[in-house]
Parts: C-alpha cells; structure tokens; sequence
C-alpha cells in the first residue's frame, strides 16, 4: 500500500479534507476567512493558457485590474512561460515585462505577488510593490532566492520542481508521488529555514503539471491533507492549488476523438475543482478566470463550515 492509498483521518475524508491554517498566520495576506483566490496575468508571449494575450502591459494592468474587481484576493504577475518544452528568457526581457506591471498594480491597492524563479526579479518586483514570491522551482533554480525571500520577511510559494520545462516530463518519474512530493517538499522547507525563511511564511504547492503525469497531479489532489503536514510541525501548511487550465484537466475532458479538450475550454472543469480544493481544505487557488471561481470559493467554503465547524 502507497501512502497515498492510506484514508485520511477525520470529517470530510471524501475530498481528503484537513483543516487549514487560517490566513492570518501568513502576516500581511488578506484574512478573508476562506480560501484566497490568486488571478493569474502572464506577461508572456507563450505561456500555455493564454500566451501572448496579456503581453502588452497597458493590456495586463487592465486584465490585472479586472481580476480584482472579480474578486481575486491576489494578482499574480509573471514575465517567464513554464509551460512544456519551454526555453529560459533573458533576464532583462522577463524584467521589463513584469515591474511595470506590478507597479500599477501595486499602486492601484491590489495585492500583488511575482511569479518567478530569480531572486533578482523577486527583489526588484518587491520593490516595485509586490507582496509575496511564487517561485514555481521552490527555490531550487536560482541559490540567491532563499536569502531573499528571508530578508524580505513575505509571504513565499514553494512549489515542487524537479527541473526546468525544457524537460517537463523525463523526470516525472515516482513509485509514490504523494510520499516524495511530500519529502521533496519537505527538503526545500528545511533548506530555506536553514536559509533564514520564517516558516510562518511558507505556502506549499504540489507543482500539479511540472513533471508529474495527468495521474501524479490527480493522485496529488486527492492527498493534499498529507503535503500540507511536514514532519517536525503541528499545524499543517497553507497548500495552494494551481489546477486551472493545466494539460492533465483538457486531457480528462478530451471529445470522442481524444483530442484534449482546449485550455481555455476547461475553465469550467477549473471551477469544479476549486469546489473540491476548497473543501478539502486549500488556502488559496490560482486561476486564470475569477469570475466563476470566486463563487465556487463561496459554495465551497459554506459547504466546509457544516462538515468541519472547527475549519475555516
Ligand atoms: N503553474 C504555472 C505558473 N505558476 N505557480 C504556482 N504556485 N503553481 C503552479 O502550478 C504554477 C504557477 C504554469 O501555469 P500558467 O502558464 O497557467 O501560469
């Protein structure tokens, strides 16, 4: 038996439920007393979602402007496509994409974070007013960003990586996912708290689609109770869902032909999840569409109260 067959314990073991951190530990988030919902604007000509639509900033601070006035809780802004096959941009290309962005975002009162891998970009988006780090390689890609994000004292996204896009797939390679995501995880949490990262500032995220197959990123959902528990802590962590628009989704809704079904054709599939995710107890989702996904937030987070009073 993997670890991943084992039932979770406790009320709510349907969706692997385990009862979140309220938002508040994460000092300077919005307490919403709910799942937060982070909007995704990717300032990319490739990115696998919705390359190239938001590549224009004048078009990703008004998309970024938008989402807030949705309902998402977070901007989340990048400037460097993770999508498979994906090659490195020039650091000054993904800077110039992302600060003027962040900046009008931050100035207009939106609660912005910087999805990137260069503690560089991190610091100067910081600066520029972002709040938190979303670093889909939890640290792994570049050796300056524990440091940063420690003197910085935000919020950070450690997401699972085992290496760049350029080989998304060679290394999704597991004979229990659950148990090593967990444990891979758990080495970079050990890692950037030797590094001087406060824990209390740490999100986890499963990395669903980076180097993990449609039945990995599954797998991994239903078992989000056991990434958010780390040895050597009480409380579980905060675990954010990135599910939207992901390959593993368009692939399960794939016609009669087996053609996968389009990206931005499963936003509704997105919408379902984020029901699920929440229930089971998900701090925040990143989403490319807001809309229905903050009223999934809203059913879900009503549904949760009754099957776990003691939960938010
Ligand atoms: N995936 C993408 C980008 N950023 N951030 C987090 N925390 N988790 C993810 O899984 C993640 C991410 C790639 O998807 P996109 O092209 O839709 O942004």
């Amino acid at each position: 038996m993997t670890s991943a067959d084992q039932p979770e314990a406790g009320a709510g073991a349907a969706v692997g439920a385990f009862a979140a951190l309220p938002t508040s530990r994460l000092a300077g988030l919005p307490d919403a007393a709910r799942c937060l919902v982070m909007g995704v604007v990717n300032v990319t000509p490739d990115s696998f979602s919705d390359g190239g639509t938001w590549l224009d900033p004048d078009k990703a601070i008004a998309h970024g402007l938008e989402l807030a006035g949705q309902g998402a809780d977070i901007i989340d802004v990048g400037g460097e496509s993770t999508r498979p096959g994906a090659q490195r941009v020039p650091i000054e290309d993904e800077l110039r994409r992302v600060l003027p962005v962040v900046t009008a975002l931050a100035s207009a009162g939106s609660y912005v974070s910087v999805d990137t891998m260069r503690a560089e970009v991190a610091s100067r988006a910081l600066e520029a007013g972002a709040r938190m780090v979303n670093d889909v390689s939890g640290g792994l890609a570049d050796p300056d960003m524990a440091s940063t994000v420690a003197q910085a004292q935000v919020p950070y996204v450690v997401v699972h990586w085992r290496g760049h896009s350029s080989d998304m797939y060679g290394p999704a390679v597991y004979a229990d996912v659950v148990a090593e995501v967990r444990q891979e995880l758990g080495n970079r949490l050990q890692a950037l708290v030797a590094a001087g990262v406060d824990p209390a500032r740490l999100i986890l995220d499963p990395g669903l689609g980076f180097a993990k197959l449609p039945e990995h990123s599954w797998k991994l959902l239903a078992h989000l109770g056991q990434i958010a528990s780390q040895p050597g802590y009480d409380a579980p962590f905060p675990v954010l869902v990135a599910a939207s628009r992901k390959g593993f989704l368009g692939k399960l809704l794939a016609g009669r032909d087996g053609q996968a079904r389009s990206f931005a054709g499963s936003d509704d599939a997105t919408i379902a999840l984020t029901a699920l995710a929440v229930a089971a107890g998900a701090w925040c989702v990143r989403v490319h569409m807001v809309e229905g996904n903050v009223d999934a937030v809203r059913v879900a987070t009503r549904w949760r109260q009754e099957s776990m009073p003691s939960a938010r």
